[in-house]
């Protein structure tokens, strides 16, 4: 009897250890104590998807909760999910704003709830510097003056006596709208080889870059046009399908240039249908998500970081880095 105890004893004891020895460490847990609310303006484009997918990432690298709200280009939706961060007292909130004004009021509310606010991406008009802690994203001016200066050196090389320019410019009083038709203008605005004949909106979407190209050419001809200057890609590859369509060849019969820097337009670049894509990186997450950690470390954060960011075009030296799309 004392023989089948011991070995009982013997089993249980082999179980036990074994049971230890095979339970996995628990993994690390993140620390889902930071709640970051993200109101995202919408889906509009590769860049805003790529945009998404980067805050996503890079928050959960953090191990922060993230509470996304997206708005669907609507912002109403926007300031409603900013309430609602509020109302949930999350840590930090992040917006990208829709277009740069109507947000005092919101942020106030923000402010007087002591929850710092970052912008991504996009900025906000006449911002009383108390209204959002820090800005991350694009310097949109000196994209806009890429744009610029790209098309200069081109019709430097074509010996271009005169060139007619159309503008498909992104969402109405967006920053990139308004900086990149600024910093554009700032350029050749003074060279009087070109003439700015129309600009239309076509909101940052695909479809009315295609609905915007052939209104254009209803308007112009294609005789008429020789240079289009898209604020972002989708609206570019929405215009390309209008000039296939129509017999025109891009970036050759009419010179595009493009903003954003997305893998179809920059094959677009690399088949000769593009002229000039300038970058404008959706990987912002990190940066941003660095400032959350600052501010919960109780850290001072820098109230402006802009990406670095170039451009790429058919001057470039073939034997150069070879563009890379997201
Ligand atoms: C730029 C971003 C713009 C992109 C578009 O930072 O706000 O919005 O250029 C996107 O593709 O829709």
């Amino acid at each position: 009897m004392r023989r089948v105890r011991v070995f009982l004893m013997a089993l249980v004891l082999v179980f036990a250890l074994g049971g230890c020895a095979r339970r996995p460490d628990p993994a690390p847990q993140p620390d889902r104590s930071v709640v970051v609310g993200f109101s995202q303006l919408g889906a509009e484009s590769s860049w805003r998807i790529a945009n998404t997918a980067s805050m996503v990432d890079a928050a959960d690298k953090y191990g922060f909760a993230l509470m996304m709200e997206n708005a669907n280009q609507k912002q109403e939706l926007q300031i409603k999910s900013i309430r609602n961060f509020i109302a949930s007292r999350v840590d930090v909130i992040v917006f990208s704003p829709i277009v740069e004004t109507g947000w005092d009021n919101v942020l106030n509310e923000a402010r007087e709830a002591g929850i710092p606010v970052i912008l991504m991406d996009r900025m906000i008009e006449n911002a009383d510097e108390g209204l959002y802690t820090a800005y991350v994203g694009a310097d949109f001016y000196q994209e806009g003056r890429r744009a610029g200066e790209y098309l200069v050196k081109k019709a430097d090389a074509l010996e271009a006596v005169h060139m007619n320019i159309v503008e498909i410019s992104g969402t109405i009083d967006s920053t990139p709208m308004r900086d990149r038709r600024r910093g554009f203008l700032d350029v050749i605005g003074e060279d009087t080889r070109f003439t700015v004949i129309a600009s239309v909106s076509g909101d940052f979407l695909r479809s009315k870059g295609e609905e915007c190209m052939s209104e254009l050419l209803s308007r112009f001809g294609a005789e008429g046009i020789d240079v289009v200057y898209s604020h972002n890609d989708s609206m570019t590859l929405g215009a390309l399908d209008v000039l296939d369509r129509q017999g025109v060849r891009p970036g050759k019969d009419i010179l595009l240039i493009s903003v954003d820097g997305e893998k179809e337009a920059v094959q677009a670049l690399k088949d000769g249908r593009v002229n000039c894509v300038v970058q404008c990186t959706p990987a912002l997450g990190g940066s941003v998500m660095a400032l959350v950690q600052g501010l919960v470390n109780g850290r001072s954060i820098p109230k402006i970081s802009h990406p670095v960011e170039s451009a790429f075009s058919d001057l470039d030296d073939p034997a150069g880095p070879e563009p890379e799309g997201f």
